[in-house]
């Protein structure tokens, strides 16, 4: 008997965009993956990943069940409840041994793509009580939650673009079109962003590599990278020269206007011009499209978050919105109200910065986590406090973090570590114990953080596709059980959490629509159960005033971290620039960070992991297309082939992250053939933005050189 074939929808999780898509099975096979086109919001778009979801559930390299290394490095296939006990006794016997920081939590990207890591990973934590504990964050987007603690109140009240209704959007560095989008949950958005201009609206982009966004962008100006903060400061400058500052509803709600109008006051246009190479004029004019009846709103991301002066960026574009009147208001910047994880006045979990500071550099945390780029420093420099071992989770910080190669050096000193992962790649390798969760077809999934990102209210229930496979578990069951194991090792009491689905469905019902909250819908997860292609809540809302948490209840224009940075700022403003080549990042749509390389579909056709440069300096240095390179910067040195692209800025070469797949040691039998090397072995762990803490990845001084072909 042939079995049913069975209709699934839910949205992709891979990446910040959650498009609805439509999985048809049969039985235990997949039949198709298709965009959904009755989600109302993503409307039928995917991008190649979706489809890319069956190579990961069907991947014979994705582990299973626990596996542990054996003396001779060869990898056996353990029972849980074995695995559960050796690395409660491991992490027990660290601990006792060398006190409780001395074990240290590592926690990538995915973890916010797969609710049940969130919910549950604080039952291991509690039983682990280190408060030493790194994420993808400070590699990513500490600024953004940074101003909006400093500035708001709370970390996650951060404004999100309504790019629906605007007039103008400034994106600066940020690439949509190759990353579907980023603290900007905006499915379609190729579709969204050209609605702008059908409407007669228009966006520039400020990128050093003339990206696909920018390639179809109403205009394109190159910035030298790290230089955005003075366009930034300049603009605001002509906010204030040209008598543009219009506060609107915000008026008497906005503390510090007069300190501002001082600190920018030195950084004129014309300053701005000769650091980021963006004319005078142009910069002025800039701020005058700010001024806008329908709304305009100032985006950036990564481009102008991981670099020297990501945290000045971050909070130099709030300051635009809110001095040109387009914060919290309709086609301006708008704080989402989602379902779940409304900020609402006085929540928790605000954040907080420098409560302590790293052990060998004195680098403050943010939000309870010190920057990942003390973390190689923070395990091979001896002495009290020293790392011993290690608990990585969903990520992959020798191929993601500054200056990797030092992450990989480090990670074998190790006594003793455990990765939560499914796969066995360039930092799970090291691990002692590996304790594989199911797969992304096999759990369900609310996505508890970027429907609070999104340019719509929405919401969805995501279930799982298949059952879970006999003796496999849930990232949350891994946590339930071994923050139990290391809870009765320890002697303390550390008590299991209900399924996710059960910690949502509460924070629904108390949450803005809730039953529990009054509101006439009357929300439970059930409700959105009953509407698999997604519920729309309608367009973002002005919502901020009554939301803010600051010390006063006005928006904090000045916060202190920014008038910490003012010496260096200052310093660069005044420094002669050096003229070598600089190198940043880059996405392709086809890639997932560091982890879905596996897949023969993602990875085929022509290498995009190659170095991207512009004629005019190949020339300089003698290289034609093909030819083989050293890039050397002060942590290490890489060989690549080079391709020219007049789509690269003058001084500034190109190269994505998340390759290098060929170390030894490597189980993905698909990705360690692909021959791109990692970009982080050449970002410097030293170049970083020191008031943040924040990962420089983008700007790093490198120098080229013509090597003969391997
Ligand atoms: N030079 C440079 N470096 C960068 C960036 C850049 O732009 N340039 N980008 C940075 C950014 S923004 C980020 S977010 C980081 C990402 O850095 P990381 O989060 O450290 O790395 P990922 O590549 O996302 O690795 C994800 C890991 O999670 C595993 N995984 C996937 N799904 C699950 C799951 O459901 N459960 C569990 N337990 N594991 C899972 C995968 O197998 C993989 O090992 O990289 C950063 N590094
Ligand atoms: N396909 C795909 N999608 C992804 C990911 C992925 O790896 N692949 N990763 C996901 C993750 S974790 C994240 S955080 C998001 C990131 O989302 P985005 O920030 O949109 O993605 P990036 O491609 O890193 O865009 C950064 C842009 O900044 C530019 N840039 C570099 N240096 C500078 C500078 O100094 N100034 C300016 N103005 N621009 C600069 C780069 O050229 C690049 O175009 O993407 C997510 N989506
Ligand atoms: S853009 Fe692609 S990876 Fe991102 S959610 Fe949509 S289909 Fe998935
Ligand atoms: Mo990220």
């Amino acid at each position: 008997m042939t079995e049913a074939i069975k209709t699934h929808y839910r949205a992709c999780h891979l990446c910040e965009a959650i498009c609805g898509v439509e999985i048809k099975t049969q039985g235990d096979q997949i039949l198709s993956i298709k965009g959904d086109k009755d989600d109302p919001f993503s409307r039928g778009h995917i991008c190649p990943k979706a489809v890319a979801l069956q190579d990961l559930h069907f991947d014979p390299d994705r582990l299973r069940k626990p596996v542990r290394k054996t003396e001779s490095g060869e990898w056996q296939t353990i029972e849980w409840s074995q695995a559960f006990e050796i690395v409660a006794d491991k992490l027990a016997t660290t601990q006792e041994q060398y006190g409780d920081d001395s074990v240290a939590i590592y926690a990538g990207n995915p973890n916010v793509h797969n609710y049940g890591g969130l919910t549950h990973a604080g039952v291991f934590r509690k039983a682990l009580k280190s408060k030493v504990t790194f994420s993808a964050t400070s590699l990513d987007q500490l600024p953004h939650q940074l101003a909006a603690w400093a500035m708001y109140g709370h970390q996650f009240c951060i404004p999100i673009p309504d790019i629906d209704r605007t007039q103008f959007m400034l994106i600066v560095g940020g690439n949509p079109l190759a990353s579907n989008g980023s603290i900007m949950t905006v499915p379609d958005v190729k579709n969204r962003l050209k609605a702008i201009q059908q409407r007669g609206g228009q966006f520039v982009v400020i990128d050093p590599r003339r990206t696909e966004t920018a390639a179809i962008a109403d205009e394109h100006l190159f910035i030298r990278p790290g230089s955005d903060v003075f366009l930034l400061l300049a603009i605001i400058r002509t906010l204030f020269a040209d008598n543009l500052v219009n506060l609107r509803h915000l008026d008497g709600r906005v503390d510090d206007i007069n300190a501002v109008q001082q600190f920018v006051a030195p950084y004129t246009p014309e300053l701005a011009q000769e650091k980021t190479g963006i004319d005078a004029a142009r910069i002025q004019r800039l701020a005058h499209q700010f001024v806008n009846e329908q709304g305009a709103v100032c985006y950036g991301r990564m481009g102008a978050s991981v670099q020297q002066f990501g945290a000045l960026c971050q909070w130099a574009i709030q300051v635009i919105n809110i001095l040109s009147g387009n914060l919290d208001r309709e086609g301006g910047a708008l704080v989402s109200s989602p379902a779940f994880g409304y900020v609402k006045k006085g929540e928790t979990g605000a954040g907080n910065l420098g409560r302590f500071k790293s052990r060998v550099r004195g680098l403050p945390e943010f939000g309870g986590e010190l920057p990942t780029a003390v973390l190689a420093e923070e395990i091979l420099t001896p002495g009290q406090g020293q790392i011993k071992s290690m608990v990585t989770v969903a990520g992959n910080p020798v191929l993601s973090a500054t200056n990797g190669t030092a992450i990989d050096r480090a990670f074998e000193s190790l006594d003793f570590m455990v990765s939560v992962d499914f796969y066995i790649n360039e930092t799970t390798r090291h691990a002692d114990i590996i304790l594989p969760p199911t797969g992304p077809l096999e759990h369900d999934h609310y996505d508890i953080v970027f429907n609070r990102f999104a340019v719509r209210n929405v919401t969805r229930m995501n279930e799982a596709v298949f059952d879970k496979p006999e003796g496999t578990l849930h990232d949350w069951e891994i946590f339930n059980a071994l923050g139990q194991a290391l809870a009765q090792r320890k002697g303390v009491d550390v008590q299991p959490l209900p399924a996710p689905d059960k910690l949502v469905d509460l924070g629904i019902k108390f949450g803005h629509y809730g039953e529990n909250h009054g509101h006439p819908m009357a929300l439970t997860l059930d409700k959105i159960r009953q509407h698999p292609h997604g519920l729309d809540l309608g367009p973002l809302v002005p919502s901020l005033l009554e939301r803010l948490s600051t010390h006063n209840d006005n928006i904090q224009l000045m916060p202190e971290y920014v008038i910490a940075d003012q010496p260096r700022l200052h310093q660069a403003a005044t420094a002669q620039d050096e003229d070598g080549l600089v190198l940043i990042g880059r996405r392709h749509v086809r890639s997932n960070n560091s982890w879905m390389h596996n897949s023969q579909r993602l990875v085929k056709g022509k290498p995009r992991h190659r170095l991207l440069m512009n004629l005019i300096d190949m020339k300089e240095r003698g290289l034609s297309d093909d030819d083989w390179v050293t890039i050397t910067s002060r942590v290490g040195e890489v060989n690549t082939q080079v391709q020219s692209s007049d789509d690269m800025m003058q001084g500034v070469i190109c190269l994505p992250h998340g390759w290098g797949h060929t170390r030894e040691g490597v189980k993905l039998s698909i990705a360690s053939q692909q021959t791109g090397v990692s970009i982080n072995d050449l970002t410097d762990e030293l170049f970083i933005d020191e008031v943040s803490g924040n990962a420089a990845l983008n700007g790093v001084p490198v120098s080229v050189m013509k090597v003969a072909s391997p």
